[in-house]
């Protein structure tokens, strides 16, 4: 197994690069989901868990009272403490209405979120509409090769037909969302959501694969962890104990 270093050389994506150095310098593996709905309360977990974690996974469209300062203070934070910023918008669209959605409106995502995601129904057309954007920037996109969601259409031939798309944009591509390892290249970063301490599921769909399980068995990168951390009664306390899990697992792996 390779070392986030190791990898960090093989890439010659910058994003990816910055990514795996780090998870390599700071040894986290954590990204939180931080599904909140006021700047308030997102801007204090973020600067609360910042310490723990190497990527923050943000909707700000769920936000209720977003206001465009929120850029500026989400950048700082990610300064303050080393962590990416990633916006979950699972773009899915032409690559012309992308390119907008990605640079315009209130919430000009890629002004400051160092990665976001899309689905490849569209074609390469929505890459191409994102890269025009985000390439001149630095920026990286992941591509949703598979879902946690119960009943979810994303398998078999369309997860592969998702990793050609990648191989094919290995420029601006440098990952997915999956519920596994999907590629040997050394270069593409796993992240996947849908994790617990415990497993098991919520009333909506989502199903929860363990820490241990989605790195030692799925051999994923990057854990996205929410609710366990969130609704947890201390979320310092539960982010530290599965940055530490998901971390000795990883070392376990043989990838140190
Ligand atoms: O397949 C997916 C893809 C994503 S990005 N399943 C997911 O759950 N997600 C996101 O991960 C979802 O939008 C949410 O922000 C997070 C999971 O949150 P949790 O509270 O269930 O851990």
């Amino acid at each position: 197994m390779l070392s986030y270093y190791k990898r960090a050389c093989l890439t010659r994506h910058p994003l990816a690069q910055k990514l795996f150095k780090l998870m390599d310098e700071k040894r986290t593996n954590l990204c939180v989901a931080l599904d909140v709905t006021s700047q308030k309360q997102l801007i204090e977990l973020a600067d609360l868990l910042g310490p723990e974690i190497c990527v923050l996974k943000t909707h700000v469209d769920i936000l209720e009272d977003f206001t465009p300062d929120l850029k500026t203070t989400l950048r700082q934070l990610a300064h303050k403490h080393q962590f990416l910023l990633f916006e979950d918008r699972k773009f899915a669209d032409i690559g012309q209405t992308v390119s907008l959605q990605y640079e315009k409106g209130i919430y000009r995502i890629a002004e400051w979120a160092d990665l976001i995601n899309a689905h490849p129904i569209p074609g390469p057309g929505i890459i191409d509409g994102l890269k025009q954007v985000g390439l001149p920037l630095s920026r990286g996109l992941l591509l949703i090769a598979e879902m946690s969601s119960a009943g979810n259409l994303a398998n078999g031939l369309y997860t592969k037909k998702t990793v050609e798309m990648a191989e094919e944009h290995s420029d601006f591509v440098c990952g997915f969302i999956a519920q596994k390892k999907l590629t040997d290249n050394p270069a593409m970063i796993h992240f996947t959501p849908g994790v617990k301490m415990l497993p098991g599921k919520d009333s909506l769909g989502q199903r929860y694969r363990t820490v241990e399980d989605a790195i030692c068995v799925q051999k994923t990168d990057v854990i996205i962890v929410g609710r366990d951390i969130t609704h947890a009664a201390d979320p310092l306390a539960a982010a530290k104990m599965i940055r530490q899990t998901a971390w000795d697992y990883h070392t376990a792996q043989g990838k140190i």
